[in-house]
């Protein structure tokens, strides 16, 4: 009988199936009802006690084998399959997972909602400026630290032309080319000659703002910021300005919110209970002459904030750099935003 077992297992360890057909006739021929496994398990009861565990043993391992082989010889014949036809129809498709809102577009795409509904137009411009629209009309000085070539990128060939630090030359523009009353934000992307830490990044994201009419007064700025603070914070939001200077305005001023803490003791505020978000003020009178405003007749508020420090804030985002990372892994952690 051991003889006969040999001969199968030979016989099963050369076997090669050319088609599907074939691998049914060699699965019927060992496995069938009929088939010559069950001639070995029929003659096994005739096997003497003292040989029965071994030759048991040699069936059930040369069953298993059968078994093994079919299923080898299966796969194979489904990847020549596979090949010839070069692609498997039955498959269903990947799905194409989706992706999500970038937190810096989200909150900029807040910011216009919010300032849309007090009428405010989105105005947008060049990345690359000139010296005039980005500094002069401005009212900057000519020996100001930002004009300094270490402070901001020129271009090596003509330095009156650089990459923006702000998005106030777009408001230049619009203040040229329109006529009071102007209401209008300019989101955008800005560069300072900054080195890269987790507080500060050389390209970052602002909105501004700019409100010309008659009779505009820094009561309307006020009123408009923090109708802007209750919109994006919550209405149980504080805000609180503090002079400042900018060149471009006159009065200037800082705005903070309060913190969610109270002052009660957290890391983002430093236990002071207030957040810095904007700088704002009064145009300065030379700004609009300087763009074709009569500044006897017209006046108006300005103010810019930084769109990772607000969503920094918002998010308790640790490290300026995530936003540019483009790791997924961040990014996945906004999918609820939307
Ligand atoms: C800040 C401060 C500010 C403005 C931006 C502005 C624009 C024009 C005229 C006058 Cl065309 N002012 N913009 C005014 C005050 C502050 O930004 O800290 N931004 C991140």
């Amino acid at each position: 009988m051991k003889e006969l077992i040999n001969k199968y297992s030979l016989e099963i360890d050369t076997f090669a199936a050319k088609d599907y057909l074939e691998l049914e006739e060699f699965r019927i021929k060992y496995l069938g009802k009929k088939g010559l496994l069950n001639g070995l398990f029929e003659e096994f009861k005739l096997v003497s006690v003292s040989e029965k565990k071994e030759i048991g043993q040699l069936i059930n391992i040369l069953k298993n084998k059968i078994q093994d082989i079919i299923v080898f010889q299966k796969q194979k014949l489904d990847n020549t399959e596979l090949k010839s036809s070069e692609c498997d129809t039955s498959l269903t498709g990947y799905p194409v997972p989706l992706g999500s809102r970038h937190p810096v577009s989200f909150v900029k795409n807040q910011i216009i909602d919010i300032f849309s509904r007090l009428g405010f137009t989105v105005s947008e411009g060049p990345e690359l400026e000139d010296d005039w629209h980005n500094f002069s009309s401005l009212n900057f000085p000519p020996d100001h630290p930002a004009r300094d070539m270490q402070d901001t990128f020129f271009v090596e060939k003509n330095p009156d032309i650089l990459l923006r630090t702000h998005t106030s030359p777009v408001q230049v523009r619009v203040m040229k080319n329109q006529k009071p009353p102007i209401r209008t934000i300019s989101p955008g992307r800005v560069f300072r000659n900054e080195s890269i830490s987790a507080r500060s990044h050389c390209i970052f994201h602002q909105v501004e703002g700019l409100y010309i009419a008659e009779n505009v007064s820094f009561a309307d700025l006020k009123q408009t910021l923090l109708y802007f603070a209750h919109e994006l914070f919550g209405t149980e939001t504080k805000i609180r300005l503090r002079p400042s200077f900018f060149p471009f305005t006159e009065p200037s001023a800082e705005m903070d919110i309060s913190c969610s803490c109270q002052g009660q003791g957290c890391n983002l505020c430093k236990y002071t209970g207030w957040l810095e978000i904007l700088g704002c003020g009064m145009v300065d009178p030379n700004v609009l002459e300087n763009t074709g405003i009569d500044s006897s007749k017209y006046t108006g508020y300005a103010f810019g904030l930084g769109i990772e420090r607000i969503a920094l804030l918002k998010y308790k985002i640790k490290d300026i750099r995530l936003y540019f990372e483009n790791d997924v892994r961040f990014l996945k952690q906004f999918e609820s935003i939307y």
